[in-house]
Parts: structure tokens; C-alpha cells; sequence
């Protein structure tokens, strides 16, 4: 039986694509507020300028490319059960090669009607246009999970993290919840990893590389 890795990743392994992360300077919530762009509240009062939020995101990510990073993690799936549990919403995992990525914070290449959550479409790298609708005639929106919605997939997560037996952690400052919660699914014993140039809030008994994704994934992977 292969040994089970769970990735668990935030906006910082996509930095080296070029993507912004959240909450670094020069982050995206430093130029949106959440408020504005990322709740259902936000998009009942100003559509145009939710959808223009995402439109935006998903052209820069057309013209994005997975790093090294993305590419050593699918790499591992040749010796291990790999499964990478993301917060982002680009599709640089799959990209990269990855094939067990859970999105805990839905996918920017997908939209879904406002009304009928579970009529989700495959629109790539389109925009999302103000009228446009779904089969049923209701407004599409970006199939992400916004401040104060539900994260569907999280007990999947969290079933994945307690059947792990390395817990590698990579570009997340462990600010959003449920999702940061997931670090305390491990089962004891097994080894925790952080990847993070900057000093990330504290997970107990984690091995702390302070490294960008890309270097700092290659050093765990060696050692
Ligand atoms: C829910 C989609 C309930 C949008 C996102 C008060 C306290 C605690 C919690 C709450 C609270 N008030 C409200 C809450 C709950 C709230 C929450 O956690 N808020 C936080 C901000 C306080 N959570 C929710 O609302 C969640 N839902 O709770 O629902 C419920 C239950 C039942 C029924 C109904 C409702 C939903 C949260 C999901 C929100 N959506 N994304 C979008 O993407 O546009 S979250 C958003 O933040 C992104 O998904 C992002 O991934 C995520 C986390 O950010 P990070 O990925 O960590 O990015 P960040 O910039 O923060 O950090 C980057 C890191 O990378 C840094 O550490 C940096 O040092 C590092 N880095 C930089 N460069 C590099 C690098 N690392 C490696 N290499 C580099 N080169």
C-alpha cells in the first residue's frame, strides 16, 4: 500500500505563476475589499462589479503557467497516493498534472447558475457577462465559495487529511476557516511540513522550511 501525501495549499504556491496571493502587500484584498468582491451580499448589490472581480482573475490565470512547485507535486504521484486539497481557485494543480485535487474554495474556470447550485458549467478561461443565465434562466455566477457560503467539500477534506501520512502545508497564511481547520485532522504522529517564506501562524509540531514554494517543495521532497 502506497504511502497517502496530502497537500494542503493557499494563493502562495501560485505566486510564482505570478498570481496574487490574498493578504501579502500588494495582495488582492489589499486592492478589493472582501465586502466588495467576494460575498453573496456583494454580488446581490453590485453584480457587475463581482463578476468584473472574476473576469479579471480568470484572464490573468489564461496567461499563468504552473511553476515547479505544481510540477514536483505531480511528480510525487508516480511513488505515492498524492492528494492535494487547495484553497485556490486556479486550475494550476491540474495543470501542473495533478489528478486528486480537491477545491475547497471552488474553481475560477467554472461557473454555476445563482439558483440552481447544482447546475454548474465548464466555461474555461470566459467571461461571466451581467444577463448571461443558465438552462433555467438564472443568472450565472463564479462557482466560488464566498465569505459566510458553506465549503461543500470539506468533509471530503477533512476525510482525505485524517487518512494521511505526511501532511506537507504550502503558501497559506491559516487565515480562513473551515479550511485552516484542517491542519488539526491529522492523526498523531505524523509528520507535519510548512513551506512558507514568510513565518506562518503556528501549526503545532510542524517542520518549518521558510522557502518560496518552489525551492522549498524540492528541499521536502529531498529530504
Ligand atoms: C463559512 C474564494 C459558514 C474567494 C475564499 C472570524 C474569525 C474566524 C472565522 C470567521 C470570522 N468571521 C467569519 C469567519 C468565517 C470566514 C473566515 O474564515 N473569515 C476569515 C477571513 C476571518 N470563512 C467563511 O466565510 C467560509 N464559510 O465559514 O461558512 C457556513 C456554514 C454553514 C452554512 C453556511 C455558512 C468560506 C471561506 C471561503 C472564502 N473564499 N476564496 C476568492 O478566491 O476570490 S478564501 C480566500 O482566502 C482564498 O480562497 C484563499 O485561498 C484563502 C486563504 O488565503 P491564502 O490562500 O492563505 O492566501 P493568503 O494571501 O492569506 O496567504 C498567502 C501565503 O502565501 C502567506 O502565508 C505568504 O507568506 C505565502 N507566500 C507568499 N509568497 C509565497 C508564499 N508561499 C510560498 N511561496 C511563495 N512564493
Amino acid at each position: 500500500m502506497r504511502d497517502h501525501i496530502v497537500v494542503l495549499t493557499g494563493a502562495g504556491i501560485s505566486a510564482e505563476s505570478g498570481l496574487s496571493t490574498f493578504r501579502d502587500n500588494g495582495g488582492l484584498w489589499e486592492e478589493h475589499s472582501v465586502y466588495d468582491v467576494a460575498t453573496p451580499e456583494a454580488f446581490a448589490r453590485n453584480q457587475e462589479l463581482v463578476l468584473r472581480f472574476y473576469n479579471d482573475r480568470r484572464r490573468q490565470l489564461e496567461s499563468a503557467q504552473p511553476n515547479q512547485a505544481h510540477r514536483l507535486l505531480a511528480e510525487l504521484e508516480s511513488r505515492y497516493r498524492v492528494t492535494i486539497v487547495t484553497q485556490n481557485v486556479d486550475d494550476l494543480h491540474e495543470r501542473g498534472g495533478s489528478s486528486n485535487v480537491i477545491h475547497l474554495h471552488g474553481e475560477l474556470t467554472k461557473a454555476r447558475s445563482s439558483q440552481h447550485p447544482d447546475l454548474v458549467y465548464d466555461i474555461g478561461y470566459q467571461d461571466i457577462q451581467p444577463g448571461e443565465t443558465c438552462e433555467r434562466g438564472a443568472q450565472l455566477r463564479p462557482h466560488i465559495v464566498w465569505f459566510g457560503e458553506e465549503v461543500p467539500m470539506l468533509d471530503a477534506a477533512a476525510e482525505m487529511v485524517r487518512t494521511a501520512d505526511y501532511l506537507l502545508i504550502v503558501g497559506t497564511s491559516l487565515q480562513v476557516y473551515p479550511a485552516a481547520g484542517l491542519v488539526y485532522e491529522v492523526e498523531p504522529g505524523v509528520p507535519v511540513t510548512v513551506v512558507d517564506p514568510a513565518e506562518p501562524p503556528s501549526v503545532s509540531r510542524a517542520r518549518f522550511i521558510q522557502k518560496g514554494a518552489c525551492e522549498g517543495v524540492a528541499d521536502w521532497i529531498a529530504s
